[in-house]
């Protein structure tokens, strides 16, 4: 064996020569690997004594793509164009052996191999649009010349991999290995050498773009369809038109205007957000003062107090894991209607054809219900999913910690109580954690993991673990009132409501942030909400909001009883601005002396953002959460803040802090005190610093 490069060597096995990648955890394609491959195949090509070459990969995967850490560093030679030239200028076959994920510019330079085989667990995909970019090493162009052009559309501008089933279906990959991969590759080669098969070069292959040239409505019709889903982003636009390139221009002139529309979204402002976001999701994953190699709890089954909406989500994300659940209710009437809910989720998803029904019945023959707290005993998580009630939630952890075994996790999906108290009602608080799902539960990623004073370290690791096995991206934080997420959310709907009040109309301010790119307004939001839920934590508290509680006292609750803050046709989610509404807006206002007036776009925005992320600063600074890229992650993932601004302290760093500081202080001067910069706000902003300074 011979090394080429640190990363990359090779063999002639046989009449076969094998280049074979070994840059953990990926494979991706640094320099150092990009030399490497280039090397190897042109030592291949030298080397008298093979007819055929291999290129595989060691550990985990094949390649997954370019390395994102040499993103915005000068470029190094070779590139992986140069790189891709020498594999499908080869004067032998080349055949890509594919496990795990060829993802990226891992699949571009597969798809420069003349053929390409995988194990059938294997996944292939060009992700990089989720990267905000497209992909720039000649995927855009190869690709719909192997599967069409509607599959590549879908492909490349959605990001989505597929299966070697699929891939296999639709002549992207040419045979399924059973068996060791590397060596039903060699044996494929072999087989492409004796049957004098060509050497397929997907660049000379039109024939796959002809049905878009005589339907160019193709691309417009692909707009339409993802409009919706890729509002505001630039990347899937770009996307298309790289296909687009594919079929209006030779390959070489398609491949230049992939480049010119790659580095246009490279530059832009977008990718790089998206790029920051990628790390940071999986920095989130990692708690500064709990090392690797901390133990963990096996988890094997999980017991549910509470089969309401959450309950019921929190159950399915099991489910679907394959965890058995056993989930409890008071009342064999509230659990059968719990469980009836989880199964018309699940029937919903076959129907639409996105769940196969034996998936289905395997989740449900996973789940058992109870209205026994004691059938719990021998789980080895619980998560308490009830209403928020400090003395009810102490007595169940008080009798869970009696009823299961010793090492079991206790955890409870409060959104507002303070779970060191909670912990307390145990004789195990180190056992005790939050585990925050948001709703609904069983389709948002977000799982904000609470730590009391006293978690262990392992009970943590193990809850970090625990929600990438079902499915979620978790950050762990501290306890405080709201947490994270909701701690900031409240900021920014107290100034919605005092806007409102000053003379915004409602749906500008929904408006507004939903141009900025959230999913919806906060007075849309409280309407999907239920506005009961929040008046009911206000009658609690002993607080009240003007307008939300005229609302309210209305029996307004939102979407499901057809008024809240807007009105709602039957049958419809469309809100329409409600006179009733203004009116109550109107004697509010009145009602606290306050003059009434214009209120600007920009002044909507700032008011709403500005004091989340002064709360931020102060999370922070309070050490509720670890870092500022994980407030990030929270607000991405649980309240969909738009990944291409990268979350509100990456906003805020493309703001400046010190033109956020600014604001607040003329906020301050006109609204008072809780205007006031944190402190590590303005430490940072006068320091000419960022949140990415941290
Ligand atoms: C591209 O290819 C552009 C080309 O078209 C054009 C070029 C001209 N680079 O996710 P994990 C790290 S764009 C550098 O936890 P998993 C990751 O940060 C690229 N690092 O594992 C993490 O580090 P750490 C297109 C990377 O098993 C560790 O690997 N490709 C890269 O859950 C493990 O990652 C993509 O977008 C990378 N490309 O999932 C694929 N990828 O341990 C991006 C990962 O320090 N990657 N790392 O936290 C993925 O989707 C997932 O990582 C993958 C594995 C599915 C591969």
């Amino acid at each position: 064996m011979t090394a080429i490069t640190d990363f990359v060597s090779y063999e002639a096995q046989g009449s076969v020569g094998v280049v074979t990648v070994n840059n953990p955890p990926v494979n991706a394609l640094s320099v150092g690997v990009r030399a490497g491959i280039k090397g190897g195949v042109e030592a291949a090509i030298a080397d008298d004594s093979v007819s055929a070459v291999v290129l595989a990969c060691e550990g985990r995967t094949f390649i997954a793509g370019a390395d994102i850490t040499e993103f915005g560093k000068p470029p190094m030679e070779p590139g992986l164009h140069e790189v891709i030239g020498v594999i499908e200028s080869s004067s032998k076959p080349v055949v890509a052996a594919i496990h795990g994920t060829a993802l990226g510019g891992g699949l571009e330079t597969a798809l420069g191999c003349h053929y390409r085989v995988a194990n059938g667990t294997a996944k292939v995909g060009l992700p990089e649009v989720k990267l905000g970019l497209l992909p720039g090493a000649g995927g855009t162009q190869r690709l719909p010349r192997v599967v069409g052009i509607p599959m590549a559309l879908t492909m490349i501008a959605g990001g989505n991999p597929i299966g070697a089933k699929k891939a296999l279906e639709v002549g992207l990959i040419s045979e399924i290995i059973e068996g060791d991969l590397t060596e039903g590759a060699i044996a494929f080669a072999k087989k492409v050498v004796a049957e004098g098969r060509p050497l397929v070069k997907i660049s000379d292959q039109n024939d796959k773009l002809e049905e878009a040239k005589s339907n160019p409505a193709i691309f417009d019709d692909f707009r339409k369809s993802i409009a919706r889903k890729s509002r505001n982003f630039e990347a899937p636009e770009n996307c298309i038109k790289a296909v687009e390139g594919s079929v209006n221009l030779p390959f070489a002139e398609g491949l230049k205007r992939e480049r010119e529309l790659f580095m246009e979204l490279m530059q832009g402002e977008q990718s790089k957000a998206q790029q920051y976001f990628f790390f940071s999701e999986r920095l989130a994953n990692k708690i500064p003062d709990v090392p690797k190699d901390t133990p963990l709890i096996d988890i094997n089954t999980a017991g549910i107090v509470g089969a309401g909406t959450m309950g019921g989500g929190i159950a399915m994300n099991f489910l679907q894991a394959g965890i058995p659940v056993t989930i409890v209710e008071t009342t064999q009437e509230a659990l059968d209607k719990g469980i009836g809910i989880i199964e018309a989720n699940y029937a919903a998803t076959v129907s639409k054809g996105r769940m196969k029904q034996e998936a289905m019945d395997k989740c449900m023959s996973l789940l058992t219900g109870t209205t026994s707290l004691e059938d719990l005993a021998d789980v080895d998580i619980v998560i308490e999913a009830i209403f928020e009630n400090m003395d009810v939630k102490k007595e169940i952890f008080g009798k869970l910690d009696a009823i299961c075994k010793d090492g079991a996790i206790l955890a409870t999906n409060t959104s507002t109580l303070d779970i060191d108290e909670i912990g307390e009602a145990t004789k195990r608080p180190e056992y005790v954690i939050g585990l925050h799902f948001f709703s609904p539960a069983n389709v948002m990623k977000l799982l904000e993991e609470v730590r009391t004073k006293k978690t262990s370290a392992t009970v943590m690791a193990t809850c970090m673990a625990l929600a990438k096995r079902i499915g979620k991206v978790p950050a762990m934080v501290g306890v405080c009132d709201g947490f994270v997420g909701n701690r900031m959310l409240a900021q920014r709907g107290e100034q919605a409501n005092k806007l409102i009040l000053e003379g915004a109309k409602l749906e500008d301010v929904d408006r507004v942030l939903f141009d900025f790119g959230m999913p919806m307004g906060p007075f849309a939001m409280s309407d999907l909400a239920g506005n009961d839920v929040g008046w009911r934590i206000r009658q609690g508290r002993g607080v009240t909001s003007p307008v939300a509680d005229a609302i309210c006292e209305l029996g307004r609750f939102g979407q499901k009883t057809g008024d809240g803050y807007y009105h709602y046709e039957k049958g419809s989610r469309t809100p329409q601005p409600d006179p009733i509404v203004e009116d109550i807006i109107v004697k509010a206002a009145r009602d606290a002396g306050i003059n009434r007036r214009e209120v600007s776009d920009e002044e909507i925005l700032k008011r709403c953002i500005y004091p989340m992320i002064n709360e931020a600063a102060k999370i922070l600074e309070e050490g509720i959460a670890a870092r500022a890229s994980d407030i990030d992650v929270i607000w991405v993932y649980g309240y969909g803040w738009p990944i291409y601004r990268g979350g509100p302290l990456r906003y805020a760093d493309h703001i400046g802090l010190e033109n956020i500081y600014n604001d607040l202080l003329k906020f301050k001067e006109e609204h008072g005190d809780e205007w006031t910069p944190a402190p590590l706000l303005e430490k940072l902003a006068k320091e000419g610093k960022g949140f990415k300074d941290l």
